[in-house]
């Protein structure tokens, strides 16, 4: 890294996925049991959207830069055309609709929503030639996200797009076998987390890349019930393509009871920020073993709050989403727990939330409670809508300003969702080819207001 570079103000920067048109609840996602619980409810695209705008809002209100993430074209048709439906997109629509239903609801997830399963960021302080690096993730374990990587990469080098300052990754190859360990499954950030020795995350600074993987080869246990959806394979090659100091990387594993209780990534058990980690004391396979790790590698500096089992039962971890709050460094340099609202109900949670807050070894100092419930209900929180992106005053430079929330685009945003967005759909909407065309003007206007160029296929075709 150049000196120059090091005199920049780092800072992170949070790019929120806006939910798209088909936001629904199929039942997808085995393992994850708020998507499990919902299968078959009625959605509201509209009132999701909504909410997740409010949370960019609310984030960006507390001074920190706040960017968004475009949703994917769905019902995805290319897919379906792959799959040997053919004929107009109404007729592949009600042809899917009416022999593989579940094919159906699988290409109409709105799932990319979810931008902590974007893609890996390792920021410039960290990597060999000084660039930011993103490793799109490959997102093989589900069917409904493995379709989600092409759009993925296009969507971040419409952003993220001087290459001078950063490099954008194709997705790893998948392979379809499954828990071996020893392939390349996986899920980006949520299973990533990045330490410094200050109560800050900019990408300045260098940090500790912390990998929590659900199996490796030489795994003595994995989940018995639930996929292992990330493998240490995937996260070694993350680390070695963005060519991150390997003394810099502490590898763990989750803990195989708790991806058993639906902790389908390390961020619904786990998060941290800066010198500090928030986290559950199952969140791990070796608890002992990875917190002196990581102490070991952050410096004395390193804070860990945990949340034993008397306190909150893994379920209620799960239920509540706890762990899947943002810790957010203030411009003060405390921190704040942006929760879901959920963890507000559970007097439990609550009581927990307060006393890691009373707590004066650490730098948590707020929470507040956010409603992203429509969200929640499949199974992704604050967290999981969110990718961070640690930056430099000058890195910054380098990215499309289009993408980043200020007064103005948040009420253009809240506009578009308003003028487009359905108030609810049910899983018989979903061949309804004017929903395609909503759905597809929705996206192009979208392109425009963020200046993303053609990023879809039916743009590009
Ligand atoms: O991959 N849910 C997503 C939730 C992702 C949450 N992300 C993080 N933890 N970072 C998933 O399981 C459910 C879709 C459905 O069932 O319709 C879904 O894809």
């Amino acid at each position: 890294m150049s000196s120059e570079a090091s005199a920049n103000i780092g800072f992170e920067a949070n790019f929120d996925g806006l939910v798209g048109p088909t936001h629904s609840y199929a039942g997808l996602s085995y393992g994850n049991v708020a998507s499990a619980r919902n299968q078959g409810a009625k959605s509201s695209p509209r009132r999701a959207a909504l909410q997740g705008i409010t949370k960019m809002e609310t984030v960006a209100a507390l001074g920190l830069v706040q960017g968004v993430l475009p949703p994917h074209e769905r019902p995805h048709l290319p897919t379906l055309r792959a799959h040997g439906f053919t004929g107009s997109d109404a007729d592949v629509l009600s042809k899917v609709a009416k022999e593989d239903p579940v094919l159906l609801a699988r290409v109409s997830s709105a799932s990319a929503m979810w931008t902590a399963n974007a893609a890996t960021v390792l920021p410039s302080a960290d990597t060999q030639d000084g660039r930011t690096h993103f490793v799109t993730a490959n997102l093989r374990a589900m069917f409904h996200r493995a379709i989600e990587p092409p759009t993925t990469a296009r969507a971040l080098r419409a952003i993220f797009r001087d290459h001078a300052r950063f490099e954008v990754h194709e997705a790893l190859p998948s392979s379809t076998a499954e828990n071996s360990g020893n392939d390349f499954g996986d899920e980006g950030a949520a299973n990533h987390t990045r330490f410094t020795v200050s109560t800050g995350n900019g990408g300045g600074v260098a940090g500790v890349h912390f990998f929590v993987y659900g199996a490796a080869r030489e795994s003595a246990r994995i989940p018995s019930k639930f996929p292992a959806r990330q493998t240490r394979a995937a996260s070694a090659q993350v680390a070695a393509l963005s060519g991150v100091d390997s003394k810099r990387c502490v590898f763990a594993q989750q803990n195989a009871d708790a991806i058993d209780a639906g902790v389908f990534h390390n961020d619904v058990i786990a998060v941290g920020n800066g010198n500090m980690l928030f986290c559950h004391e199952s969140a791990f396979e070796d608890r002992r073993g990875t917190l002196d790790a990581l102490r070991h590698a952050v410096g004395e500096a390193f804070v860990v709050a945990e949340i034993s089992r008397d306190e909150v039962t893994l379920e209620e971890a799960v239920k509540s989403y706890l762990f899947n709050s943002q810790l957010l460094t203030l411009p003060n340099k405390t921190m704040a727990l942006v929760c879901p609202i959920e963890c507000e109900e559970n007097p439990r949670v609550k009581a927990a939330i307060d006393r890691v807050i009373a707590d004066r070894t650490n730098p948590l100092a707020h929470a507040m409670y956010l409603d992203v419930r429509e969200s929640m209900r499949n199974g992704g929180g604050p967290a999981c809508l969110r990718l961070r992106v640690p930056l430099t005053t000058d890195s910054f430079a380098g990215v499309n300003q289009s993408a980043i929330l200020d007064a103005s685009k948040l009420a253009q945003l809240r506009a578009w969702v308003e003028r487009h967005y359905r108030e609810e759909l049910s899983a018989e909407d979903l061949a309804d080819p004017a929903l395609l065309r909503e759905s597809r003007d929705a996206l192009d206007e979208l392109t425009r207001l963020l200046d993303l160029g053609s990023i879809y296929e039916f743009q590009r075709s």
